[in-house]
């Protein structure tokens, strides 16, 4: 029998509607948010291992726009030849809306990341200068094989995560009814994206 892990995504304040966070968001009321409170407290009661990632950035990140003398939110910036996406300062380390929304008691693991003020890391496996995370070994440590991952955003940190954990071999399945996008078109896009790579995309759990 295959071992089976889930990864949630940034269930982080900063990201919902209902915390009024900096990036809220759509559709990450608190009803969606204790939907996402069943289906993981169901899939870690059936004895799934349980993950989280926690976008942690320090106060003078490089994907806040506010670094960026002249720049306004959701400004598309060159940075070493990548597109960076500058974003409303968000989860910021130590604030409250940079918190889990989730049960801690659910994880198994929390993994930390866009410590380094100079990359982003929508992946949580690793950033965009290459350094990576835990995850990798907190997966190969327990035999996991098979990966569910779901959460926000969509279009970002669960594309990039549910992207790369294919690449890493896992055989990885991106719940969309458990997870919200930033914007309708860049989530459609990233749904046929990873579809094309290899992952199963489900409605529901
Ligand atoms: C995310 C934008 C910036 C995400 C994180 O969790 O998808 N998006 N940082
Ligand atoms: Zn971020």
């Amino acid at each position: 029998m295959k071992i089976m892990g889930v990864i949630v995504v940034d269930v982080q304040g900063d990201f919902t509607t209902w915390k009024k966070g900096a990036l809220a968001v759509e559709g990450t009321d608190a009803a969606f948010i204790e939907k996402l409170r069943k289906a993981t407290g169901a899939l870690k009661q059936s004895g799934y291992t349980v993950l989280a990632t926690q976008d942690w950035h320090p106060a003078d990140h490089i994907s806040f726009y506010t670094n960026h003398p002249g720049r306004k939110p959701f400004d598309v910036v060159a940075v070493r030849d990548k597109k960076q996406v500058l974003w409303p300062p968000h989860c910021v380390q130590g604030t409250e809306n940079a918190k889990l929304l989730l049960d801690e008691t659910f994880f198994d693991a929390v993994v930390q990341k866009g410590k380094d003020r100079n990359y982003d890391s929508y992946s949580g496996f690793q950033d965009d200068g290459g350094a990576r995370t835990e995850m990798d070994g907190l997966l190969k440590k327990r035999s996991i094989q098979d990966l569910i991952v779901y959460g926000i955003a969509t279009d970002y940190c669960v594309k990039a995560t549910a992207l790369d954990a294919a690449k890493a071999g896992y055989k990885a399945t991106v719940v969309a009814g458990l997870s919200r996008g930033v914007a309708p078109d860049t989530t459609a896009e990233a749904l046929e994206e990873m579809k094309a790579s290899g992952i199963a995309i489900r409605e529901e759990l």
